[in-house]
């Protein structure tokens, strides 16, 4: 349906058609990325869950592989859900899986590639003893799924974690393990926080606490601080906490004992991510999926539903000390085509600039905006009280804000999606900084969502407001100050697109004159097709 083709991005990966949801088992082997999915083979919507393969040297260029495990087992015939990869020293690589059996009891399964020595793992083998672990006692059989990566620990054994809840608390259990094929469940729990309902697709994995480099997800020690994060069954939302893993006593102690389920990795559509470390580069890569956020109905119309977000790095952000820093992996620089540099440009407030460039639906947009300080000073107190989500978006003006860019706007802005700073004044002169997207007026259509997203943004003294954007035809990706806060929004625009998609900076403060500067590249669109032999 060509009418509708618009939405499809040019530099995400999707699978060429069907459902998608959360990323599975990714890995980097023998000089490949390879990255699983949950995919449905028979439609737009979520059902027959089956694992799509696709891989990359690059993690931008992919090629679509056969499926790696269909549901073809009594342990898997209701869906072979969401797990992760361990590479072991020796080379072998381990697959843990959730399947859904026929029973609708979900447990854990054991893959393993056919053939070493293909580095494409095209060939996936089910563990003849399967399923390997089954819901533990006081555990519904609904509510045992998503194993992660294992750990190895001085004992000699392997460990993960599997989310799951006991009444409406969510937790993380931990097992061991020697060869993958036994194991024990240990006493207590990793975290668990009550009224959080079930916890889906559970990560741990250790940052650096100086280095700006990636962790293999076995490293432990002084220097090391371990992030727990879960996707809320509840809110459809990932967060993570920061905090000291004790691999002894398999304890892990949150930095702030209140922090509960933590903060969120991104403040827009973004879930059941899932980390790797990528030994080639040395770094830990994230993946979430982003869901659509028009109708069930418009999936079935255009044939396909959801997008994985650019893989982002993820850092310990060493100068708060208290989040991570997620920013889009260095291959995505590859994509960059022509660009054009706006130097200080002045936006008084109330005011909308047009930003002259070649095409507006492919781009990567660096912007540094610096307040003017008399209008800073001179107020004395602003919006306390604001947030994001409950605001009546870039219409809601305040001294100090909003102010940032209109992307994937038509030119007479009767469709635009605001991406913007909101600050606030306390009384005692403490500025606070929101970074929100405002999709109320992101589309004419009217079955897609409006809301507004968006959150609290660290700002340190004397930094300048800084962020990335990377727009790709129906989503918006916005990584604020380094990547301390970010935002996925998707937007259905029906006039703002192709060569009718403009691009604005705009000020809607009361008092404030805001100078932005700007680099914008023109992205091309990436490689991502079926894999076909000769
Ligand atoms: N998706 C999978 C589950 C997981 C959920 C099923 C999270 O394993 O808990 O498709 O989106």
């Amino acid at each position: 349906n060509s009418m509708l083709s618009w939405q499809r991005t040019s530099f995400h990966f999707q699978p060429e058609k069907n459902w998608m949801n959360d990323p599975n088992g990714p890995m980097f082997y023998k000089g490949w990325y390879h990255f699983f999915y949950q995919y449905n083979p028979n439609g737009a919507v979520w059902g027959d869950i089956v694992w799509g393969h696709a891989v990359s040297t690059d993690l931008i260029h992919w090629l679509h592989l056969p499926l790696a495990m269909v549901a073809d087992q009594w342990y898997d015939i209701n869906g072979v859900w969401t797990g992760s990869a361990t590479v072991l020293p020796n080379g072998e690589v381990v697959m843990l899986y959730t399947g859904s059996t026929n029973e609708s009891v979900q447990v854990q399964n054991l893959a393993y590639p056919a053939n070493l020595s293909d580095p494409l793992l095209i060939e996936w083998v089910k563990y003849s003893d399967n399923p390997v672990l089954l819901p533990p006692p006081g555990i519904n059989k609904n509510d045992f799924r998503d194993p992660t990566t294992a750990w190895y620990t001085s004992d000699g054994k392997w460990k993960f974690a599997i989310g799951s809840r006991v009444n409406t608390t969510g937790i993380t259990l931990v097992y061991h393990t020697k060869d993958f094929k036994s194991y024990e469940r240990l006493d207590g729990l990793l975290h668990s926080v009550p009224d959080t309902g079930m916890w889906e697709c559970v990560d741990f994995y250790p940052v650096s606490k100086t280095a700006g480099k990636g962790l293999d997800t076995s490293v432990t020690g002084p220097g090391v601080k371990h992030v727990m994060k879960t996707s809320l069954d509840n809110d459809r939302q990932d967060y993570y906490a920061l905090g000291i893993y004790d691999e002894k006593t398999d304890t892990w102690v949150p930095d702030n004992p209140n922090i509960g389920i933590g903060i969120r990795y991104d403040y827009g559509i973004f879930y059941a991510s899932k980390t790797f470390y990528d030994e080639q580069k040395e770094r830990r890569v994230l993946w979430g999926w982003i869901g659509e956020s028009d109708s069930e109905f418009a999936d079935m119309k255009k044939g396909w539903a959801s997008v994985q977000g650019i893989p982002r790095t993820v850092l310990l952000d060493t100068k708060t000390g208290s989040n991570l820093l997620q920013w889009p992996v260095e291959e995505v620089d590859s994509l960059r085509l022509s660009s054009k540099e706006f130097d200080k440009v002045e936006v008084k407030a109330g005011s909308v600039v047009p930003l002259n460039i070649v095409s507006a639906t492919q781009l990567d947009i660096v912007a540094e905006f610096e307040l003017d300080k008399e209008a800073l000073e001179r107020t004395a107190q602003s919006n306390v009280e604001f947030s994001c989500g409950y605001s009546q978006g870039a219409a809601q003006r305040g001294a100090l804000g909003p102010f940032g860019l209109l992307v994937l706007a038509d030119e007479s802005l009767s469709e635009q999606t605001p991406v913007y700073f909101y600050i606030a004044k306390g009384t005692d002169g403490n500025l606070t900084t929101f970074f929100c997207v405002d999709q109320s007026r992101s589309s004419e259509a009217t079955d897609v969502n409006k809301q507004i997203h968006g959150g609290y943004v660290p700002v340190l003294k004397d930094e300048k407001l800084s962020v990335r954007l990377l727009v790709d035809h129906s989503i918006v990706e916005s990584f604020v100050q380094g990547g301390r806060t970010c935002i996925t929004s998707r937007v259905y625009p029906t006039k703002a697109i192709y060569g009718a998609a403009r691009l604005f900076l705009f000020n809607n403060a009361t008092e404030a004159t805001v100078t932005s500067s700007l680099k914008i590249w023109q992205m091309n669109s990436a490689f991502i097709h079926p894999f076909r032999a000769k």
